[in-house]
């Protein structure tokens, strides 16, 4: 049979009702890239969400991602990660390719203005890390400020060109949770900051109703 007629891969998995199974928490800023991504898509239907313990060495997700990071998607006999490949993996799937533009220089604007936003959640996960690892008295202010600096100049670098708030793409995805994440951390002032990037959530969240639906419960 050739490659263009071959049956296409459909999201299965060892989910219930044979759904793909993706392994995150609410919580996760990654995560709800996937979930947000799957929404827009018309897939969430089709994937079973179970949650990870990444700090349980009993957890299977260390088998399932060797990194011990969420999320993690198998589907169609395979395992996915990070949320970057995954965003790719399901945008490929849907056939509409309505979140990373398939080619030329708009694909390349793309991908970096998303991994610009996913540094953001990085580095305030970082630091986060920091506070939760280690005991109090060897908390590093050098290594906090050092993290501080990335999400600050990110954060005034898309407020200078954020991506178009009316369009869903990778880039207002990350953009989007990394700023949802800030929120929920408060590592930064990032709203007194950047009210420009405050401006441009709002408008993002009420011209994509996948943001809100993937709120974690509080
Ligand atoms: N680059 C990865 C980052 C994933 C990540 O760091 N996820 C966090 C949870 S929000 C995690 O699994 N942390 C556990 C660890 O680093 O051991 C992605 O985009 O998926």
């Amino acid at each position: 049979m050739s490659a263009a007629l071959e049956q296409p891969p459909a999201l299965r998995g060892a989910g219930q009702g044979g759904r793909a199974v993706l392994r995150t928490t609410l919580t996760s800023p990654y995560g709800r890239k996937v979930r947000m991504a799957a929404q827009v898509l018309g897939l969430t239907d089709r994937i079973e969400l179970v949650p990870a313990d990444t700090r349980d060495p009993a957890d299977d997700l260390r088998g399932q991602n060797p990194l011990g990071k969420m999320p993690c998607l198998m589907a169609d006999g395979e395992t996915f990660y990070d949320s970057r490949v995954i965003l790719e993996f399901l945008d490929a799937l849907s056939g509409d390719r309505c979140l990373i533009p398939r080619a030329g220089r708009a694909r390349f604007r793309c991908l970096t203005a998303a991994c610009l936003a996913d540094g953001i959640t990085d580095a305030a996960l970082l630091m986060v890390y920091e506070g939760r690892f280690r005991n109090a008295e060897k908390i590093s202010e050098e290594w906090l400020a050092h993290q501080r600096g990335k999400v600050e100049r990110g954060l005034s670098a898309l407020a200078a060109r954020p991506p178009d708030p009316d369009r869903t793409d990778a880039a207002a995805i990350s953009l989007a949770c990394a700023l949802g994440y800030l929120d929920w951390r408060a590592p930064v002032d990032w709203r007194g900051r950047c009210p420009g990037l405050a401006d441009w959530l709002a408008r993002f969240a009420d011209a994509e109703p996948a943001f809100k639906a993937t709120e974690a419960p509080t």
